[in-house]
């Protein structure tokens, strides 16, 4: 709305689907808060997480990128992240889907952490 303060972006993984198994799909939401009356356009990435003993590496989970657009008064997206089936015995691990260069909007909360569960 003009005149108000922008609209904030949030990068969470939805509950519930917040961890999967290797070969399985996890479901990342992208909230727009509060709705806005344009349009609005925001960059993502999925990339390791923190810390080398529990951080995914761009192995274990399948390339995922792109830019998510928001009609007026759209308010949640969706991105999905497939976790690799490799025959590693690795631990569990945790990577994140990245926001940035938002259009019309501030990125409020940057990074949905994601965990893949390991099955060997
Ligand atoms: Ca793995
Ligand atoms: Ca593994």
């Amino acid at each position: 709305m003009a005149g108000s303060a922008a609209s904030g972006l949030t990068s969470t993984c939805r509950e519930g689907t917040w961890s999967a198994g290797e070969g399985g799909t996890l479901t990342f939401t992208v909230t727009l808060s509060p709705a806005s009356d344009r349009y609005v356009w925001v960059h993502y990435y999925a990339r390791p997480g923190y810390g080398a003993a529990f951080s995914a590496t761009f192995a274990d989970f399948a390339q995922a990128y792109g830019m998510l657009t928001f009609k007026p008064g759209e308010t949640a997206k969706t991105v999905t992240v497939t976790a690799v089936d490799d025959s590693r015995t690795e631990g569990d691990e945790t990577f994140r889907v990245v926001l940035y260069s938002a259009v019309q909007a501030a990125v409020t909360d940057g990074e949905g952490i994601g965990t893949i569960t390991d099955n060997d």
